[in-house]
């Protein structure tokens, strides 16, 4: 009798391994999607009170910014429904989630864009569990800015021995002493660490409130839904932290010891066991305080450290083989351009080459043509004197090594490439299509810091 593939993945999910799944074929979640969708997901004006007795004109997904937190379990289906109520067109970009080009989300390249008062549906295979998030992928600066930014959990398949669980969505808002919006981007900004919101919230809240029980192991996912902000992520007060995994991928749970460095778009997974009930512990940025941890009442439940986390099915790159290819990150703006009154002036360029986000055909000179299947060696060279936090679409990488930090490799797809670092990632080029890397500081890639990468 023929095995389906939905048995095969059940297997190869119970089995935990990359090479199990990994090994029913390259492109093993690309199927057609069954017709119908389980979600409603509309994008709208919804007035915010972020500061007491104020109104700020946000734009979310839902009720709420950041918005309504999807979660669909390892291997699944997710067929979502995105409704446009916005004054303005828009996509949804399911970041870090590897799936076929044509739900990507990204405008003219993947998809044309989703016009006001439009729908689209999105029906994709989630084939990796972790915390991931989504978000449009045309004017980002003032959509991601207004609030268009929402938790996407992909669950485990089978139970991982935490108990309890809370996402955090990190996120600072452009806004004034009143709430009104403040610009998304100055060009004076963007050209150096891209322009910083200046309230900022945890879930949506200045800073809000997380409940944990006492004594018992929570699972916190912490998110980095901001545009520019790299959180220094640390916690202070009665608690011990251990990271479980990183940007979605599990890793050796470790110690969280010293603060870790969260840019735009990247997400830790840590394991919080706090002390006695009515304690507080601060979640902070380097010394500032972004939100509170409070110890509620134990419930019974949660005593045990949970083990390591399943791996995802990701291909191991085949590092023996690799091609090299090199990516300078740098600089190009002449000093005239910074009183320039261009919406999106040319400041940074990747191998000499800057994106124009007014020009729709930008995808069609990819910076790079990868052969499908092929292992590649991205050497990511840093020539600025600010850090980007590098993202691929489609397809993870594994982070091999620096010349600033000892690397433990691990696999991500979004990395925080510091001031002047020279590092190197390794993947499969297993996704045929034409990906987006760039930067995610928003101002950043949207003044030239974005490329297109070819797989075929
Ligand atoms: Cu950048």
């Amino acid at each position: 009798m023929p095995i389906s593939r939905r048995q095969l993945m059940i297997v190869g999910a119970g089995l935990a391994g990359a090479g199990a799944i990994g090994a029913l074929g390259r492109q093993w979640w690309r199927e057609t999607p069954p017709a119908g969708f389980d979600h409603d997901l509309v994008a709208q004006p919804t007035p915010l009170e972020l500061v007491h007795g104020y109104q700020t004109p946000a734009w979310a997904y839902g009720a709420s910014a950041p918005g309504t937190e999807l979660r669909v379990r390892q291997g699944d289906w997710l067929r979502v429904r995105f409704h446009n109520r916005l004054p303005v067109s828009s996509t949804v970009h399911w970041h870090g989630i590897r799936l076929p080009l044509e739900m990507d989300g990204v405008p003219y390249v993947s998809q044309m864009p989703v016009l006001p008062g439009e729908y689209f549906d999105y029906r994709f295979r989630v084939p990796d569990a972790g915390s991931y998030w989504y978000h449009p992928h045309q004017s980002s600066a003032e959509q991601l800015g207004r609030g268009l930014v929402a938790p996407l959990i992909v669950e485990e398949r089978d139970p991982t021995g935490f108990v309890h669980e809370r996402t955090v969505s990190l996120k600072n808002w452009h806004v004034d002493e009143q709430g009104a919006f403040l610009p998304f981007s100055i060009p004076r900004e963007a050209a150096r660490n891209g322009t910083l919101g200046r309230l900022s919230s945890v879930n949506g809240v200045p800073l809000g409130v997380v409940e944990v029980p006492a004594g018992e192991v929570t699972r916190v996912r912490l998110l980095n839904l901001d545009n520019t902000a790299t959180y220094r992520i640390n916690l202070k007060g009665d608690a011990e932290a251990r990271i479980y995994a990183i940007d979605g991928n599990p890793v050796e749970p470790v110690p969280l010891l010293e603060d870790y460095w969260l840019g735009p778009g990247m997400r830790l997974c840590l394991a919080l066991r706090p002390g006695a009930e009515g304690g507080e512990i601060a979640l902070r940025d380097g010394p500032m305080r972004l939100g509170t941890f409070k110890v509620i009442a134990a419930t019974g439940g949660g005593q045990l450290w949970p083990p390591r986390l399943p791996r995802n099915p990701l291909p191991e790159p085949d590092l023996a083989n690799a091609e090299i290819v090199p990516f300078n990150f740098e600089w190009a703006a002449k000093p005239s351009l910074l009183a320039a009154q261009a919406s999106a002036p040319s400041l940074w360029q990747v191998n000499g080459q800057a994106w124009d986000i007014d020009d729709k055909t930008c995808a069609e000179r990819p910076i790079a043509r990868l052969r499908l299947g092929r292992t590649y060696i991205f050497e990511l060279r840093n020539l600025t004197q600010y850090q980007h936090p590098i993202h691929l679409h489609g397809m993870s990488f594994k982070v091999i090594a620096s010349n600033k930090r000892k690397i433990t490799p691990y696999f991500t797809d979004t990395f925080l490439l510091g001031r002047n670092e020279r590092a190197q990632v390794a993947l499969v080029a297993d996704n045929p299509g034409t990906w987006m890397f760039h930067c995610h500081v928003i101002d950043h890639m949207e003044t030239g810091l974005m490329a297109a990468i070819e797989v075929a």
